[in-house]
């Protein structure tokens, strides 16, 4: 198999007690044994107060501090610092299946993707998402499904495997949560997208956001995007002018 890199970028606010578990979970010896890639893992830390950027930095991650606060800038930066050819996100709360990116590489891979994104729904862990968080994510799945004519099940999802090539084409406009759903309709309206059964675990540490806040904010970020939506596709003259 063709030798690469994957960059896992894990966007950080005091997750002291869980980026340890997320890092050791990715299985690094297993996507090389299995694709030839060599791994990064590029931490976004917004400045944590707690012991987050050591713990990242004993277990080899690449520390990057952002202190402009927001999940979506964080997620920008980690995309512009990446090396990689794949480029993977996920939470530092140990949420998500890590353990499972082999499989999901083998699918971009196979399908040619230039996106995935995982569905939590799949495989949810009893009290990781509560009743309202749950009720909130289909309003906002069903309003971007019959917004944008895509079909998707969690609009909300942050474990994203994508092709830098995919990165590199598209202009992301949000500095905050919404750019979950941006990166989405982008990816599914205008390149190779898939969804793929994913899990999801009860976090660990505290989540960051109130979500009644960032529901309704979500809500009116896909209402306002179809009015910038016809700038998310860089041209081939601003891609070649900046790598
Ligand atoms: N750098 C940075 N990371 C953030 C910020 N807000 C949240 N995060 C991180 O982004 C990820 C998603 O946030 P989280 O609280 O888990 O949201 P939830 O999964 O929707 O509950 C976590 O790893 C957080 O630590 C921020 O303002 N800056
Ligand atoms: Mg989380």
């Amino acid at each position: 198999m063709a030798s690469g890199l994957v960059s896992v970028i894990i966007p950080t606010l005091n997750e002291q007690s869980g980026i340890e578990t997320t890092i050791s979970s990715i299985p690094k010896s297993k996507i090389k044994e299995k694709f030839g890639y060599d791994l990064e893992i590029i931490v976004i830390d917004g400045n944590s107060d707690d012991l987050t950027r050591d713990i990242a930095e004993k277990m080899g991650a690449k520390v990057i501090i952002e202190k402009d606060r927001g999940y979506g800038r964080a997620c920008k930066t980690g995309f512009s610092a990446a090396n990689g050819d794949i480029l993977i996100t996920v939470d530092a709360d140990n949420s998500y299946p890590a353990d499972r990116i082999t499989e999901y590489l083998d699918k971009l891979k196979e399908k040619d993707l230039d996106f995935i994104t995982i569905n939590r729904f799949a495989g949810m862990e009893k009290g990781a998402m509560s009743f309202t968080r749950r009720v909130g994510n289909k309003i906002l799945t069903l309003t971007m499904c019959l917004l944008y004519s895509v079909q998707i099940r969690d609009s909300q999802s942050g474990m994203w495997i994508m092709k830098k090539d995919f990165i590199s084409k598209i202009r992301l406009n949000s500095d905050d949560m919404p750019i979950s759903e941006e990166i989405k309709v982008i990816a599914f309206k205008f390149f190779k997208a898939l969804e793929l059964d994913g899990k999801y675990y009860r976090r660990v540490g505290k989540s960051k956001l109130s979500i009644i806040k960032v529901g309704w904010k979500n809500l009116k970020y896909l209402f306002e995007y179809k009015k910038i939506i016809k700038f998310a596709i860089k041209s081939p003259a601003e891609i070649t002018s900046r790598t």
